[in-house]
């Protein structure tokens, strides 16, 4: 418990960057040549949050697909609008559930669409083009997933933590589509308070560093203004005149973690509720919400 009070409160006040991830990015630079499209995946709860700002110079000049994955644990009306406002300004994006059957359709078809030209232009030379699409994104959004889910069968390893998928690794699809999965990848500098916040409720910044009792404490302020009804209904003794502070505490008293010496064990109740929000038990629930019609920039984010 004392060491957890040392670790950083403010994700994005963490000076950071493994060495992993450099690593990751480099293996990326020395391999864009052979890349097509580059299918980067977010999650839907925090779109903004979840998509990692050096992309747009990584790839620059290649074919991009936007999937916002984890459909599934976004709320559905959410999801249509940042799909509309992606469309609007001229991205090619869709909602997927990686862990669902039917992602496979839809990521083949993106892909598809996205490479049409270039398949066509070989074509003409008589070549029969093999389509090679990379499959980024930060930590834990799902691109392990996606590719079994192409596959049909557990090609690459997947888990519910960041940093699972270490290198490269080229999955054969069919001898005209081969995947390419790579570790996720996040920016030296997080920034944006709020965003980096997000990112650590998704479970993209390794739990390690960061104090999870806090960032527990902000997840369930959050998720009562967000879904309360969904919230109280998961943890009875928390409601909307819990104080603000101590709704991790209700939490406990709700689960009965209670230490010896009748001290509610915050710390347990932390990882319980992290755990369940990134499953989706609490709600289907949206972080980040595009910008309404009239408005152009400046999505907004709770
Ligand atoms: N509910 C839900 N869970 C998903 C979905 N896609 C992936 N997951 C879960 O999210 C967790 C992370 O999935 P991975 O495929 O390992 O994520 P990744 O992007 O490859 O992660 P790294 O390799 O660590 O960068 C796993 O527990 C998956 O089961 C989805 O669409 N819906
Ligand atoms: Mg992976």
């Amino acid at each position: 418990m004392e060491n957890e009070k040392e670790k950083s409160v403010s994700p994005g006040g963490i000076n950071w960057y493994p060495g992993h991830m450099a690593k990751a990015k480099r293996m990326l630079e020395d391999n864009l040549k052979l890349i097509d499209v580059v299918v980067e995946l977010v999650d839907a709860r925090a779109p903004l949050a979840s998509r990692n700002p050096d992309f747009d110079r990584l790839f620059s000049g290649k074919s991009r697909v936007l999937l916002l994955n984890k459909s599934d644990l976004a709320d559905p009306a959410t999801n249509k609008r940042w799909i509309g406002y992606y469309k609007q300004q001229g991205i090619e994006a869709a909602g997927v559930t990686a862990s669902a059957q039917n992602a496979k359709t839809q990521a083949i078809r993106l892909i598809e669409r996205a490479t049409a030209e270039q398949v066509k232009r070989l074509e003409e030379k008589g070549v029969k083009k093999t389509v090679r699409a990379l499959i980024a994104g930060i930590p834990n959004v799902g691109k392990s997933t996606l590719i079994n889910r192409i596959a049909g069968e557990k090609r690459a390893q997947t888990g519910d933590k960041p940093g699972v998928t270490k290198g490269k690794q080229w999955v054969k699809i069919t001898p005209h589509l081969e995947l390419l999965d790579s570790p996720g990848l996040l920016w030296p500098k997080l920034g944006d308070e709020t965003l980096a916040e997000h990112l650590a409720f998704l479970g993209s910044i390794n739990d390690e560093i960061l104090n999870i009792e806090e960032l527990a404490e902000h997840l369930l302020s959050a998720l009562r203004t967000l879904a309360p009804d969904a919230l109280f209904e998961r943890y009875k003794k928390l409601d909307a005149e819990t104080p603000e502070g101590e709704l991790l505490k209700a939490v406990a008293k709700s689960r009965g973690f209670i230490l010896k010496g009748g001290v509610y064990d915050t710390e347990r109740a932390a990882r319980i509720v992290l755990d369940e929000f990134r499953a989706g038990k609490i709600a289907r629930v949206s972080l980040e919400q595009p910008p309404k019609e009239e408005e152009t920039d400046n999505p907004s984010v709770t």
